[in-house]
């Protein structure tokens, strides 16, 4: 851990009504004292406080002073809280305050959250927990993060590390005192926990990246030909002009992306290059890129302007739980007159809008947000949020798949797979050998900048 004292504005920056400055370190109560004049209110409760100055004593606001005397801090360390009016230059002047109290120096992004692991306050994924519920924008996104800042999958990676070390302690046993008249009874008991442990492991996996989507947004690709109206559906979907829209065919060449919250959940719609015979180089791009987006889409959209043929290149694309959008609604007569459009190859459901009259656009928003919900809603066991956990989830089961076969040559083979797998585990919590992570990790958390 680095040393010192640490100040930074905790609340949001810009103009507000209240801002929030914090420090923590030996110098926090010192510092407090330097700015009040008076000694730390009793701790946890608020104190109406006149700030100022210490060098010269010049009055720099009124506000509220907090004092949380470590090790009952969120750090652990001694913590001041200083609110102030929320102005940037009453901020500033604060910050200054505090930095000219000896021993103190402006907080790195991350760096109390930093303390509060270093300090046993908080396990690496609870420590990321906060982060995303400082960063959640939707309801599901918030309600993700609380569950893992409470520590919901901090418990379940520290449940199987714990089956881990007895199954490792049992092969250790096996090969530090093999027993002469049963050998090998050590080993076959950590078997049967070993392929538990890989079977939930591979249950915790296949979760169709639920936990990441919630994070970093559900994903939606537009496809279809040149014309068909992909734009304008774009458009009418976000309810503000995101994409141009002419009737030049061949209009959008590259990724055209917009952020919605539909069930309470992120959603990026991604309008897309129409799918044709390219007619150059840039526009030949475009369609790689609108092919490429479709492909790592959670739900793609295909779009044809009314009873039109659907192309090959749409429909390779399409399954059943995609949509077929046809537009133009307002162009070709109304749906209850005409003949019904040719049902689509490979079970896709089909929906009529229009994108000028606003005519269907209330049935797809529907089914997407249906599409939504049933894909990311499912409260169950807590689940991965980040690919740092999927990547050492996946190499800890990799280890058990070799050590399980492994065994019943003798555990020597296992045991290194065993270990490697305990490993893996205690980096997700931060339990072991995690120091290469950490500055990458805290510094990517927006706490305290
Ligand atoms: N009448 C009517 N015209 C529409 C509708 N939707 C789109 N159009 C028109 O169809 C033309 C093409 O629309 P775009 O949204 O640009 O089509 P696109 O699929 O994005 O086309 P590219 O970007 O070239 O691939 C424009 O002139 C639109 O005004 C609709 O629902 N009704
Ligand atoms: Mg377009």
């Amino acid at each position: 851990m680095k040393p010192g004292t640490i100040v930074a504005l905790a609340s949001g920056a810009g103009r507000a009504g209240v801002a929030v400055l914090r420090l923590s370190g030996p110098q926090a109560g010192a510092a407090l004292e330097a700015l009040t004049d008076r000694p730390p209110p009793p701790p946890r409760i608020a104190a109406r406080r006149a700030f100022c100055e210490p060098e010269s004593g010049l009055s720099l606001d009124d506000g509220l002073a907090l004092w949380f005397p470590g090790p009952a801090s969120f750090t652990g360390e001694d913590v001041a809280e200083l609110h102030v009016h929320g102005g940037p230059a009453i901020v500033a002047a604060m910050i200054q305050a505090c930095l000219a109290v000896p021993g103190v120096r402006p907080a790195e992004p991350g760096e109390f959250t930093r303390r509060a692991f270093e300090n046993g306050k908080l396990d690496l994924a609870e420590a990321e927990g906060l982060a995303d519920l400082v960063d959640a924008e939707t309801e599901g996104q918030r309600r993700q993060a609380l569950r893992q800042r409470r520590g919901a999958l901090s418990a379940v990676y520290e449940g199987w590390r714990g089956r881990l070390i007895e199954a490792a302690a049992l092969i250790e046993a096996e090969i530090d005192f093999p027993d002469e008249d049963l050998p090998g009874e050590l080993s076959r008991r950590a078997s049967p926990i070993l392929q538990v442990l890989a079977e939930d492991m591979a249950r915790h996996l296949d979760d169709a990246h639920r936990g990441e989507r919630i994070r970093d947004g559900f994903r939606i690709a537009i496809i279809g030909p040149p014309n068909a109206g992909k734009s304008s559906l774009l458009n009418a979907l976000a309810q503000r002009e995101a994409a141009i829209v002419s009737d030049i065919p061949g209009t959008t060449r590259d990724v055209v992306e917009v952020r919605l919250v539909l069930a309470g959940f992120p959603v990026w719609i991604a309008d897309t290059a129409g799918l044709r015979e390219a007619a150059d180089a840039i526009e030949a791009e475009g369609v790689r890129r609108a092919l490429a987006r479709a492909e790592e889409a959670d739900l793609r959209i295909g779009v044809v302007e009314g009873d039109e043929h659907v192309p090959g290149s749409v429909t390779s694309m399409l399954g059943a739980d995609d949509l077929l959008v046809r537009t133009k609604l307002d162009l070709h007569g109304p749906l209850a007159s005409r003949r019904p459009a040719p049902a689509h190859a490979g079970g896709t459901p089909t929906v009529h809008v229009s994108a000028t009259t606003g005519e269907g656009l209330r049935d797809l928003e529907a089914r997407i947000t249906q599409r939504v919900a049933e894909a990311l809603g499912r409260e169950e066991a807590p689940v991965l949020t980040r690919a740092r956990h999927r990547r050492l989830v996946e190499e800890a089961r990799a280890a058990l798949l070799r050590a399980i076969p492994a065994l019943n040559a003798g555990p020597e083979l296992a045991a290194e797979d065993v270990r490697l797998a305990v490993h893996a585990i205690g980096r997700l919590t931060g339990r072991i050998d995690v120091e290469d992570l950490l500055d990458e990790i805290f510094s990517s958390f927006c706490i305290g900048k």
